[in-house]
């Protein structure tokens, strides 16, 4: 099981697009383990996309981020963190395929609506950033037995 870090960026929450993302999380039978509705902090967005510091839309990047709140959540799953990026889509909501959150919800390429980390690394790092250890919660969720095949000890 992996958790990964997502953020309903600015644009999907002044969009009223929240709830309909969340729920295509849901469908797909992650669990939500940890959410933060919050106005990130220049210093939190300048550590969190610190590996695009060279490159020429970091400011606006910053800026676009800090402008108004998001909605951070943890998300729990089998290979949680492909799962989700491939639910998003590709970066620029203009090229993202039709079927993913971005293709689907947005045309822009730097508000594409969502951020997911793209590695197990990414996902450590980024969890620290925005949670505490007691914020990501542990929790037995009813429907996991048919979620998942938990025939076997593990689920598959
Ligand atoms: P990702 O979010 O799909 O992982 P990254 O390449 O890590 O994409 O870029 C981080 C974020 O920076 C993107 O989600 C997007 O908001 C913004 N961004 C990336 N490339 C561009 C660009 O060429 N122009 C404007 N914004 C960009
Ligand atoms: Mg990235």
């Amino acid at each position: 099981m992996e958790t990964t870090l997502i953020i309903l960026k600015p644009d999907a929450v002044q969009r009223g697009l929240m709830g309909r993302i969340i729920s295509r999380f849901e469908d797909k039978g992650l669990q939500v383990v940890g959410g933060k509705f919050m106005k990130i902090s220049q210093e939190l967005a300048s550590e969190h996309y610190k590996d695009h510091v060279e490159r020429p839309f970091y400011a606006s990047l910053v800026n676009f981020m800090t402008s108004s709140p998001v909605l951070v959540l943890a998300l729990r799953g089998n290979g949680a963190i492909a799962v989700c990026r491939s639910m998003m889509g590709a970066t620029f909501g203009s090229q993202a395929a039709s079927g993913t959150i971005r293709g689907d919800f947005g045309v822009s390429n730097s508000f594409n609506l969502i951020h997911g980390s793209d590695s197990p690394e990414s996902a450590g790092r980024e969890l620290k950033l925005f949670f505490t250890e007691g914020e990501v919660l542990q929790w037995d969720r009813a429907s996991e037995g048919w979620i998942y095949d938990l025939s076997s000890g593990t689920a598959e």
